[in-house]
């Protein structure tokens, strides 16, 4: 075979990711199920480079050059494992299958296994950027074995996006599984992304009194400092959209319950396994999911409490200034709450991922990139074994500097009954890990009185019960 690429699965992800590796000068294999959309992707781009169209996973294998490298593109899940199988028994030793869907991290764990038992290599890819980032470049965070790294990561190099420095936004994340697991964390931080500038625009509405226009303004005002990022750029494309049917602001004719297909969920599932407190992401996934229960929001419509008093001139104008801040300080938090996780998942799954190079390669092509990412990269490149985010000395200054504003903006947000979970939750966060002492301490003695739990002193070493149905006097327990 002469293609150095092949891609099965050819709906919108594995079309665009096709093209790119042909618009960048490679020869690209390209299968799909159902011959019609093969059919229909050379007809349509075939001048834009050297496709290789297979009508069958045989003639596909053949026109690849050894050893082969192919991407599988297909829907998560059960179809993934169908083209593995059909695959599989057409390759040989040393061959690479790439998988590029958004897979479960175990999942590509279970699949490197099996075929690493027959020799073949086996490359779970996280791809961010949506269609868009696929045929332009996208962040590509591949895991799988560091020898497949060197035959694979010269082409995703080429295909990557480039942030501002040049440097293409792929890297090796580390073996099996860390890949898929990498790119579930960068979703669930894009879900707290979005809920955070949700929570913003709910208060600029609500408690600045500002119009959808006024806020898209408000939002392109932020993009050009240090809230600069995609997520901030679109949202005031998206606020400043007129709805052609009824000339309505578009936001306010679409229907308030999110959907989700599970990425966050994902996220913050490993995290109570792992045992990582990233509640900025899970108050996130929870606030699309009480935004979908219509009925029971309709059932609760009339419970009492405080209507959004709107501010007037300059208190508005203050008070969107203390937004922007809470903003700021809450995405600090969710991001530290983020790298804490791949921390956590890299030592439980042995994965030695080089946090510095994920905040490197998101910088660009993927759908949380942000200037702030060349912050994170900075911090890491100063110090690659900063315990958190937040002991950056940047962050913490900045932090510090955003917090009278972020407390100003929960309160106000309790007072007048505007919901932040977002905000609120990375405030609480930050304020637990201050404290010199936390209820922690009464939590142990509960647990102690009920369950003969035991709890350790902070005087002495060892494990201890004090006898509540007795004389409460307090025995070691070791
Ligand atoms: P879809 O997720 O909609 O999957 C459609 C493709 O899967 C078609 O090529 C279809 O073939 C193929 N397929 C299915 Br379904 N079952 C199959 C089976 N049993 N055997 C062989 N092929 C089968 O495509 P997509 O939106 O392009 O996404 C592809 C992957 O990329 C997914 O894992 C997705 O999660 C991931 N991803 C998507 C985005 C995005 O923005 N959309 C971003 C990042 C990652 P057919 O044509 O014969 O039906």
């Amino acid at each position: 075979g002469t293609a150095q690429i092949g891609v099965t699965g050819l709906a919108v992800m594995g079309r665009n990711l096709a093209r790119n590796f042909a618009r960048n000068g490679f020869t690209v294999a390209v299968h799909n199920r159902t011959g019609a959309r093969t059919r229909a992707l050379v007809e349509e781009f075939g001048d834009e480079g050297d496709f290789v169209p297979a009508g069958t996973a045989e003639e596909f294998v053949a026109a690849l050059e050894r050893p082969r490298r192919l991407v599988i593109m297909v829907k998560a899940g059960e179809p993934t494992d169908a083209v593995i199988e059909e695959f599989a028994p057409l390759l040989d030793e040393g061959d690479v299958v790439i998988d590029g869907g958004n897979a479960h991290f175990a999942d590509t764990r279970r699949r490197e296994k099996e075929l690493r038992k027959r020799g073949i290599h086996f490359v779970g890819v996280g791809i961010s950027g949506g269609e868009e980032g696929a045929l332009h470049g996208p962040s590509i965070m591949p895991g799988g074995s560091a020898e497949s790294y060197v035959s694979l990561g010269p082409l995703l190099e080429r295909i990557a996006a480039k942030a501002d420095d040049g440097a293409p936004t792929v890297a090796h994340i580390g073996p099996d599984g860390a890949g898929h697991f990498v790119k579930m964390v960068h979703n669930g931080i894009e879900y707290a992304d979005m809920q955070l500038i949700a929570e913003a625009y709910h208060l600029l509405r609500s408690v600045a009194g500002y119009s959808p226009a006024r806020i898209a303004e408000t939002f392109r005002t932020w993009n050009r400092g240090r809230l600069d990022s995609y997520l901030i750029e679109i949202t005031a494309e998206v606020l400043a959209h007129t709805d052609a049917a009824t000339g309505k602001p578009f936001v306010d004719i679409v229907a308030d319950q999110a959907e989700q297909k599970g990425t966050g969920r994902w996220t913050v599932q490993i995290a109570l396994d792992l045992g990582v407190p990233v509640s900025g992401i899970a108050e996130a996934v929870f606030a699309r999911s009480v935004s979908g229960h219509g009925a029971l929001r309709a059932a609760s419509r009339e419970l009492p409490g405080p209507v959004p008093e709107p501010l007037d001139g300059a208190a508005a104008e203050r008070f969107a200034a203390r937004v922007e801040q809470a903003l700021y300080a809450s995405k600090i938090v969710s991001y530290t709450q983020g790298f804490h996780q791949i921390q956590a998942g890299s030592e439980t799954y042995d994965w030695d991922i080089d946090l510095g190079s994920v905040a490197s390669i998101w910088r660009a092509g993927c759908i949380i990139r942000a200037a702030f990412l060349d912050r994170i990269t900075s911090a890491y490149a100063q110090r690659s074994d900063l315990p958190s985010l937040l002991s950056d000395k940047g962050f913490a200054e900045e932090i510090g500097a955003a917090q009278d504003d972020w407390r100003e903006v929960v309160a106000t947000a309790a007072r007048q009954g505007v919901p932040t979970p977002g905000f609120s939750a990375a405030l609480a966060y930050y304020d637990a890990l201050r404290a010199p002492r936390l209820p922690a301490a009464l939590t142990q003695g509960q647990r102690d009185f009920f369950g003969a739990h035991t709890y350790r002193r902070t005087d002495r070493e060892g494990s201890f019960h004090t006898l509540w149905g007795g004389d409460r006097s307090e025995v070691s327990t070791g």
